[in-house]
């Protein structure tokens, strides 16, 4: 039984997140996490909120809400509709945890004896309108690198390029929108992730597997001569984990805090602290420590492309850096941007569908179906209303709700709510029995490679083949002249719905529990022999047709969706 470490990238705690977030890190994430599962290795699937640094002060500001209780509210509501995805995390924690405070001052402490903290003087922006200093988020400005008008202090969200404030042109309070800045002295704490530039580079040459994507970010941003600067890892912040040396304030560093993009990442180790101590698990060491058994852990990590740069370069160091044995990510899964009807979808402009009104409108496996068949991997995708009604009303109703219905319908009116006896399998079911194995061959070996895209083709290929498989043996004419090779054909068709059933689980979790309850088995056992597993339903096995497995989008709802979401969210 392999064992499977699987983050998702943290969301922000600053709202609720677009459909655009939710396919490029949670979902694919839990795709392959229910997969891991069901062929039956060990999982940890982890994800949190990410609740420190400037993206949490401003939301909470504009809330009107002390930055505590917001998160705390916002951590619920996040957690809700993750449930309501079937997002199936073993634990879904906080990076605000005392736990993550904790390993962050440990690992802060780690790095400083092994000589990798500086503390330097430097130079920051300073608001005169805003009386107080503008760390990341709270300025913005135009790009030095690739001139977007509206990248970041800490990150330009365009080209991907780590910034710091003092690199922007014509930067901006975003308090205030005062351009009244200067910069002042400031004392900060520096990782000095240059020393370690050649160590990171080796690990990253090491990893011939990784997507392109992945790859190409790390090594663009390690060989552009300032990728690998010695970067600040501390903040003129109220909010955060506070500088500690021990149990004491880190001299020097009063009244600062962490910055965010340090601990996040190290939640999802303190994730698996609060996975413990919530008492949903033991042995946390044995999946992040290599000297505690993490050895033969395969470690998995989702994100989008722009979180690249902190996943290759600024965790790595902080992980290698600290000397101790942790377990390094083994295979890192990025994604590029799904963009939304014409344009990007945007959380402060509140621009798209976002994952509650999504869910209002339908249920997570419609969604979830959509978004994964049409991951933005090799590019950028776009959803259109148009796109999503007709992927639905085929893949879905068409070609795998009808082939249900079909089945079980004819079942029971010609003969009964139970498997039918008689007749045997000949020709056209062993060649449908061929097709499959080598299908689910396929479908396999891009599920365990993470091939998104690819694996939502293959298994709707699967579906097809039933379909195929119907019209060809068509047990609506054999009935009228051999009954009993019908009653084998719908045998076989029967069996077919619960093999779907399996195999689609981690795409579509609710409608596949539905249709194990209405063939009355709880055989969930993955097809490793498929003319076998397609035998698990033994003659005279009860069933029930179920109501409609997916219903269709008519041209209505589509424009009426089209329009109401066209505007943006207040
Ligand atoms: N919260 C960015 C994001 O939500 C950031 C990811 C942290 S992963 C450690 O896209
Ligand atoms: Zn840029």
């Amino acid at each position: 039984m392999a064992r499977h470490l699987i983050t998702s990238a943290i969301p922000y705690i600053n709202g609720i997140k677009h459909l655009g977030n939710l396919v490029g890190s949670q979902l694919p994430a839990d795709l392959f996490a229910r997969f891991q599962r069901a062929r039956g290795n060990e999982v940890l699937f982890l994800c949190s909120t990410d609740e420190h640094g400037t993206p949490a002060e401003l939301a909470a500001a504009k809330a009107d809400k002390p930055v505590d209780e917001y998160c705390a509210e916002m951590h619920a509501v996040q957690a809700r509709i993750a449930e309501g995805f079937r997002l199936s995390f073993d634990h879904f924690g906080r990076s605000s945890s005392p736990q993550n405070h904790k390993l962050t001052q440990h690992f802060a402490g780690a790095l400083d004896a092994a000589g990798l903290i500086r503390e330097v003087s430097e130079k920051q922006m300073y608001s005169n309108a805003d009386g107080r200093f503008l760390p990341d988020r709270y300025i913005e400005g135009t790009c030095p690198n690739c001139g977007f008008e509206s990248a970041r202090g800490d990150q330009c969200d365009n080209c991907t390029k780590q910034l710091d404030p003092t690199d922007l042109i014509n930067p901006y309070s975003t308090i205030s929108g005062s351009t009244d800045l200067e910069e002042r002295e400031t004392k900060h704490l520096f990782l000095c992730q240059s020393q370690m530039r050649e160590k990171l580079q080796a690990w990253i040459d090491s990893k011939t597997d990784w997507p392109l994507l992945t790859t190409s970010i790390a090594n663009k941003w390690l060989n552009d001569g300032d990728g690998l600067q010695d970067r600040g890892i501390t903040r003129d912040l109220d909010w955060g984990v506070p500088v500690m040396k021990g149990d004491d304030v880190w001299p020097g560093m009063e009244g600062k805090v962490f910055y965010v993009w340090f601990d996040a990442p190290i939640e999802y180790i303190a994730c698996s602290q609060e996975w413990v101590d919530a008492g949903k698990g033991t042995g946390w060491e044995r999946w992040w420590r290599t000297d505690k058994g993490a050895d033969d852990v395969r470690y998995t990590q989702f994100m989008g492309k722009d979180n690249v740069p902190f996943h290759t370069l600024s965790f790595p160091a902080t992980i290698l850096g600290s000397g101790e044995p942790w377990k390094m990510v083994d295979h890192l899964k990025s994604f590029n941007y799904l963009n939304y009807d014409g344009g990007q979808f945007s959380t402060s402009r509140g621009r798209g569908v976002f994952m509650d009104q999504a869910l209002e409108l339908l249920p997570a496996d419609y969604w979830r179906w959509w978004l994964l068949s049409h991951a933005p991997e090799s590019s950028d995708s776009e959803f259109t209303w148009e796109n999503f009604q007709v992927s639905v009303n085929k893949d879905l109703a068409d070609v795998l709700g009808n082939f249900v219905s079909r089945v079980t319908k004819f079942c029971r009116s010609k003969f009964s709510e139970t498997v039918p006896e008689g007749g045997s399998w000949d020709a056209p079911e062993q060649a449908l029995i061929d097709e499959l194995t080598t299908r689910v061959g396929a479908y396999e070996t891009y599920m365990e490679t993470m091939e998104v895209r690819k694996s939502a083709q293959e298994l709707r290929a699967i579906w097809a083949a039933g379909n195929e498989y119907l019209q060809t043996v068509a047990p609506w004419t054999t009935f009228k002249t051999d009954p009993d090779q019908a009653a084998a054909q719908i045998r076989l068709a029967l069996n077919l719905i619960r093999f779907y059933a399996v195999l689609s689980a981690p795409f579509i979790p609710d409608a596949c529990a539905s249709l194990m309850d209405s063939m009355q088995t709880s055989d969930t056992s993955w097809p490793e022999d498929i003319q076998k597993s397609l035998e698990t339903l033994p003659v005279g096995h009860a069933f029930t047709v179920p109501e409609v497995t997916f219903r269709k989008i008519t041209d209505d709802e589509c424009a009426e969706w089209q329009e109401r979401f066209s505007g943006v969210r207040t």
